[in-house]
């Protein structure tokens, strides 16, 4: 699928990242996220390196996975992106309005 707009590209990068991270294991689902699965995506895709200590991972794993099938669905995983655009968004925000005081 070419995507021609920037949105659009940014959401076929997101659905194309978790389905290749959710394909990996061979044993579990290949449309949901193991916790192997998400450990390795958060590293390499999200930059955070906190994910190497088990109980943080536990943690995270608890937090996303909301039906409690010990995986993390796309609806699970759009629910952590869209938070980190949010803080994404609210630190912008912060930056814009210092700067237009300082002006
Ligand atoms: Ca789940």
């Amino acid at each position: 699928m070419a995507c021609k707009s920037r949105v659009s590209d940014a959401i076929a990068t997101l659905v194309g990242v978790f389905h290749e991270y959710a394909s990996k294991d061979c044993e579990e689902d290949h449309f949901k996220l193991s916790k192997s699965e998400l450990k390795e995506l958060m590293q390499k895709e999200l930059d955070m390196d906190n994910v190497k200590d088990p109980a943080k991972l536990d943690e995270l794993m608890k937090e996303l996975d909301e039906d409690g099938d010990g995986q993390v669905d796309f609806l699970e995983f759009v629910g952590l992106v869209a938070g980190m655009a949010c803080v994404c968004n609210d630190f912008i925000e912060l930056m814009l309005s210092e700067q237009a005081k300082s002006e």
